[in-house]
């Protein structure tokens, strides 16, 4: 398992987002060990249905998913980014080894304890594949993205991971990807699209407290790592979602007036009773916005695969001819 350098600097992006008017906190920073272990109880739990949708999609389209990456050559690299537990994929995995298809499989991930279960797991379970596991931030991967160059690359991005980014840095992202990417390579990228909002609520408001547990780890990260004083039980995860623009918004509220000192930083942090960080959005799309967001990073749509309940797409993208 290889590592790749840190580009972000923690430090300094908790020193802007908590002294910022609208105090912030970057969702990337929710996956340490722990908080990786936590996203996995989240994508276990029965109301978090995007984790269900894209393994029913993978489980019952596995042939023609193979059919479209493979386009009559099946010798590829599959690389994943943010790889998580790998749980969906295996199921890609295990099939496209059926097939008798050439592929190495690079799953990519920020927690090391993640990437290093996953590839343990590929080993027992699906003997005979090649995996090489590599730990580091999506922002360092293109360079690494670039060296594999011998054989046709599939990227993955799966779980509506791309639903956390603002704008911006989607079209940042896409565009980085796109400069890796050859005319045969292609991008496999999981959508959560907009729905009833009660279902959608349910899933980032969950009654487990998995999702309230998941946002305040980030707090005791900063704890742990920046020798800081937040009390955890001060602070209430609060979750809204508008169904005119698709946006999920978590939020910390501060339970009281208080003061949290954050001894690394020299930093005194004052909170009043009901103000907030903003910690993370997860975006919801329509079948519009994902061609137009296609479109204007360049890429054209090869296919969409969706579950049944049309809760959920996988959309398969190639470079614009
Ligand atoms: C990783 N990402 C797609 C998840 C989401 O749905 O936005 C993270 C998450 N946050 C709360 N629950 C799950």
């Amino acid at each position: 398992m290889e590592r790749i350098a840190f580009r972000t600097d923690f430090r300094n992006d908790v020193r802007i987002g908590l002294t910022a008017e609208q105090k912030f906190l970057s969702s990337k920073y929710f996956y340490d060990d722990k908080g990786s272990r936590i996203f996995q109880n989240i994508m276990q739990m029965p109301e978090y249905y995007l984790t269900d949708c894209e393994l029913e999609i993978f489980e019952t389209q596995k042939h023609e998913i193979f059919e479209v990456f493979a386009n009559g050559d099946a010798k590829f690299d599959l690389i994943e980014l943010g790889a998580g537990d790998g749980l969906k994929t295996k199921v890609l995995l295990s099939h496209f080894h059926d097939q008798n298809a050439l592929f190495e499989y690079i799953p990519i991930d920020i927690s090391e304890e993640a990437v290093k279960n996953l590839v343990l797991e590929v080993e027992r379970k699906l003997p005979g594949i090649k995996i090489v596991g590599k730990v580091g931030d999506y922002f360092k991967l293109m360079e690494e993205i670039n060296q594999y160059d011998n054989a046709k690359k599939i990227l993955l991005f799966l779980g509506s991971n791309i639903g956390n980014f603002n704008k911006q840095e989607t079209l940042d992202f896409l565009n980085n990807l796109k400069s890796v990417m050859h005319p045969k390579d292609m991008l496999c990228i999981g959508f959560d699209l907009k729905k009833d909002s009660n279902i959608i609520l349910k899933a980032y408001n969950d009654p487990h407290g998995y999702t309230s547990a998941f946002n305040l780890n980030l707090l005791q990260r900063i704890n742990n790592e920046l020798n800081a004083n937040f009390n955890l039980h001060f602070f209430k995860h609060h979750e809204v979602y508008d169904s005119q623009t698709g946006t999920a918004k978590s939020y910390l509220i501060s339970m009281q007036n208080q003061v949290v000192e954050i001894s690394d930083l020299k930093l005194n942090i004052s909170f009043k009773e009901g103000e907030s960080i903003f910690m993370e959005m997860s975006q919801k799309y329509d079948l519009k916005t994902i061609k137009e967001l296609a479109d204007i990073s360049g890429f054209e749509i090869v296919r969409n695969f969706y579950d049944e309940r049309q809760y959920f797409v996988n959309s398969i993208w190639k470079l614009k001819n």
